[in-house]
């Protein structure tokens, strides 16, 4: 039988295991990404590591989250930044030159290799061919230090996508297609594997929006070969000479086969205020939006923007209308002035934000109360945007520009224009002057690392005790995201700084927790949080671990959990269990005491876990599959300190 992508990268990055989904491997990894808002953390703990000089063929730090600065926060997150790339052989890029995944596909990524990105986008690569994995600063931290990632062995789904798309429908309703498919839950342990001759009309840029999203759907990654496309995109980046050709062999094995019909696809949204809530353009006509935004990581690439100031065509925004675009990288800025496109969004009315995550992550342009925002983002969780009760409604650059001009939403194909076809250059202009690369800095060792108040330390660990005992002290619903978890928008400018950060744990759901929880630890019990289905949705903050371990939560019991926050509570020393039944989760409630006997013993020799509910007088089994790395980790209390 033949070979997947998925399989052939992973045999060739094998340092241990083999390749049999869904057990354990560890692989090589090749190039790591960070950005700064889970960069300083991990930094921190490659720090604590002493290793003189990074170990992977390419580390990137990206500045790219927090450049609001007000406050000295942001700005000293910057700072400590760029002195640890100098010291230890990272590039920087700078505050200004764009949005990680959309710089790193431009500048950095190569088909066939392996990148591991502290953000969960970081598969966005996938659609230039590289095994692009989202993970926890520390898994990122560790990588860099030339230590293996390791990961579940995954199960491989094609995707065929099949003939072309209608004109106004784009990349980004080929993915709110899957996302309506399989849904945010359910896909852990799983790569989309994207092949089928619809591929020959769809560009590197179109192929990352699609392998952006995949995250949403909480799958390990998503890939695309390496063809002719990629050819074409890396010679406009002058980068041709990184090119090799990547495809699954013609009887390449999958676990499941699907094939989406690209001219059966229509514009769709994901409504408020999930990602799989997706309906069509049509049925939700008409809505009045107060605010549409075009940007971040998922669609803010030349053709993206340039497609929106063809359709605008310098119509004035709609009066009830606030326009704002965020280019995802200098380069995207500089060629779309070269070409024009930048006076004629200027001239429609676009408020011209910073090349950064800045609206997506809700850390600038906040809707107005009650408002509705278009989006043409990848998450829409309630809160996310900065405005508790706004409803925000993903699109693609199409129907995003439609709204703008009617102030409702719309189906483009209504508009009654001809669908503009953009010319995308064959040769960008490039400037890579805002990264400071490694053979910029004469003598990294001289370096002294700048800390302002800002930056904390590393977190401590603490050994599993013998017994877990303590009290429920948060029962929530299914499909908590790590927004809900921590935070981010205008709390995120504490990532450097745990006992602060670690204030507004659950904020939105319950702004007691962190105070209750800390009473339980001081009273010399554990936390205990119970969750539903899917716990730990969305992005890659580890901060969604550390900052719990900081409050005394040793344990996590959860209906079902995703990838990389599960990974994240195992590094930072906090037990994922799994009820085995719906009934169990049924039956327990906040405020329960609760006790988990002899748990040292049970890891160590993989016995049945046992959860005593002492207010109820009642006790049930629950389920945690662990390798032995793992248990090694849960036992020192953390990943760090199990290395040591
Ligand atoms: C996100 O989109 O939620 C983020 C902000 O990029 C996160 C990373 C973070 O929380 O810093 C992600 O996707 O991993
Ligand atoms: Fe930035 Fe948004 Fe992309 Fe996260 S999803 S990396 S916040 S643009």
């Amino acid at each position: 039988m033949g070979k997947s992508i998925t399989r052939k990268i992973i045999e060739a990055h094998l340092i241990s295991g083999s390749y049999n989904p869904g057990s354990e491997a560890g692989i090589k990894i090749d190039q790591t990404l960070t950005q700064d808002a889970t960069g300083t953390m991990a930094y921190l703990q490659f720090e604590s590591m002493n290793i003189p000089e990074v170990k992977t063929d390419l580390s990137v730090s990206y500045i790219d989250h927090n450049t609001v600065q007000i406050g000295f926060e942001n700005a000293d997150d910057h700072q400590y930044l760029r002195d640890i790339a100098g010291k230890y052989g990272i590039h920087l890029s700078r505050a200004g030159n764009g949005i990680c995944h959309q710089v790193h596909l431009e500048r950095f990524g190569m088909p066939g290799k392996t990148l591991l990105g502290s953000d969960s986008h970081t598969p966005t690569a996938g659609g230039i061919g590289m095994l692009a994995i989202g993970a926890g600063g520390l898994d990122v931290a560790i990588a860099m230090g030339g230590g293996a990632f390791y990961l579940t062995c995954p199960q491989v789904i094609k995707i065929n996508l099949i003939g072309k798309l209608s004109p106004w429908v784009s990349a980004k309703d080929i993915i709110l297609k899957v996302l309506e498919m399989f849904t945010t839950k359910g896909n852990v342990g799983c790569v989309f594997e994207y092949g089928g001759n619809g591929l020959s009309s769809l560009t590197v840029p179109e192929r990352a929006t699609i392998a952006n999203m995949g995250a949403e759907c909480g799958v390990t990654t998503s890939i695309f070969p390496s063809d002719e496309m990629t050819l074409s995109f890396l010679e406009s980046q002058q980068r041709k000479n990184d090119w090799t050709e990547l495809k699954a062999d013609a009887d390449a094995e999958y676990d499941r086969i699907i094939d989406i019909d690209l001219s059966k696809i229509v514009p769709l949204a994901a409504t408020p205020h999930s990602p799989e809530n997706i309906r069509t353009v049509k049925d939700i006509n008409g809505i009045k939006v107060d605010q549409v935004c075009v940007g971040s990581c998922t669609n803010s690439s030349y053709k993206d923007l340039s497609t929106v100031a063809e359709i605008l065509r310098g119509e004035i925004a709609h009066p009830d209308v606030s326009f704002v675009i965020a280019p995802g990288s200098k380069q995207v800025l500089e060629n779309l002035s070269r070409d024009g496109y930048l006076g004629k969004l200027l001239s429609s009315g676009a408020r011209i934000a910073e090349s950064a995550c800045g609206f997506c992550i809700g850390n600038s342009q906040s809707p107005p109360s009650g408002a509705v925002s278009l989006r043409t983002s990848n998450r829409n969780f309630s809160g996310r945007s900065g405005t508790a009760d706004a409803g925000v409604y993903l699109v693609s650059p199409e129907t995003a520009a439609a709204a703008v001009i009617t102030g409702v939403i719309t189906d483009p194909r209504d508009l009654g224009i001809e669908y503009p076809l953009i010319r995308v250059p064959e040769r960008f202009i490039i400037d890579d002057r805002m990264i400071i690369f490694p053979e910029d800095i004469p003598d990294p060792s001289s370096i002294t690392v700048r800390r302002g108040p800002n930056i904390g330390t590393p977190p401590s660990h603490v050994p599993m005790p013998d017994t877990i005992s303590g009290e429920v002290t948060i029962k929530v619903e299914d499909r908590i995201t790590t927004d809900h978890i921590m935070p981010a928008g205008f709390r995120m400018k504490y990532r450097s700084n745990i006992p602060k950060y670690a204030e507004f744990v659950f904020e939105g759901v319950d702004s007691t927790f962190h105070e209750r929880a800390l009473r339980i630890k001081s009273g010399g019990k554990h936390n205990i949080i119970v969750a539903g289905v899917s716990y730990g949705q969305g992005s890659s903050r580890e901060h969604a671990a550390i900052c719990p371990q900081y409050l005394g939560v040793k344990a996590v019991i959860a209906r079902s959990f995703e990838r990389i926050h599960a990974a994240n509570l195992i590094n930072f020393g906090i037990m994922p269990l799994t009820f085995k039944n719906d009934a169990a989760y049924a039956a327990i409630d906040q405020g329960d005491e609760i006790e988990i006997p002899d748990i040292r013993n049970t890891i160590e020799s993989d016995k049945a876990i046992i959860v005593k509910n002492k207010t109820k007088g009642t006790e049930f089994e629950v389920l945690c599959d662990l390798s032995d790395r793992q248990r090694k980790i849960l036992l020192a209390g953390g990943a760090l300190a199990a290395e040591k």
